[in-house]
């Protein structure tokens, strides 16, 4: 059985944003059963699942002797072991591979500095000045996407793991607003969330994450 881990609480309390949710939906579009083994914000960082993510971070993947942290890893993995997620044309693959690391390399790391200087540096007095720098760049990046997307509905024609990493990451910005300020990939996004192999990857985290018992 695969199992993958999670946070035992949320930061977000279940809207989806934790990375565990793009691996949980890919999973769910190859049609692999999972187990969530949830993991404390101090047991992270404890020897044990060090040994697992050197970063103390989730989510990570565990599958018989196989052991993988890194999203970017993972999906690929899935997606190169299982049929859903990659199309069967060699030159197809290596676009949608390339979606992949355009999402967690180019687009992602705007985006968390949206995050970093809102919840780490908040405090700091160039703070203030600094938001609205990055918020530029996170805009940036997306009207470049939409650019390239048009009105296509995928990024390479059918859906593949590009689409997946691309829509989680896109995601990621709702809260910041700057998602809805770009309809083109506002569009993009309901669709991914529309697939039912991301609604189930949604409702089982939130499902979770707002759980009464402690
Ligand atoms: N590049 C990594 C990032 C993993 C990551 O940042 N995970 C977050 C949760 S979404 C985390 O564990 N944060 C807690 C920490 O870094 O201490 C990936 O894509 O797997």
């Amino acid at each position: 059985m695969i199992t993958i881990t999670a946070f035992d609480r949320s930061p977000d309390g279940g809207k989806g944003l934790a990375r565990d949710t793009r691996v949980r939906w890919a999973l769910e579009e190859v049609g692999q059963p999972y187990e969530v083994r949830p993991v404390s914000f101090h047991a992270l960082k404890e020897p044990a699942h060090l040994r697992l993510h050197p970063f103390g971070q989730i989510p990570t993947f565990e599958d018989g002797d196989l052991a993988l942290f890194e999203t970017g890893a993972i999906i690929l993995h899935l997606a190169q072991r299982y049929p859903g997620l990659l199309p069967a044309d060699a030159n197809a693959r290596a676009r949608a591979v390339a979606w992949m690391f355009a999402a967690v390399n180019t687009v992602e790391p705007p985006i968390l500095d949206i995050v970093t200087v809102k919840l780490v540096e908040g405090d700091k007095p160039w703070a203030k000045d600094r938001m609205p720098l990055v918020r530029e760049r996170v805009t940036a990046r997306f009207r470049q996407l939409a650019a390239y997307l048009g009105d296509a509905e995928w990024l390479e024609g059918e859906f593949t793991a590009g689409d997946l990493m691309m829509v989680h990451v896109v995601l990621r910005a709702r809260p910041s607003g700057i998602l809805d300020e770009i309809p083109v990939l506002a569009a993009y996004a309901a669709r991914g969330e529309a697939r039912p192999a991301y609604q189930r990857a949604f409702a089982a985290q939130l499902a979770y994450n707002t759980r009464t018992e402690p």
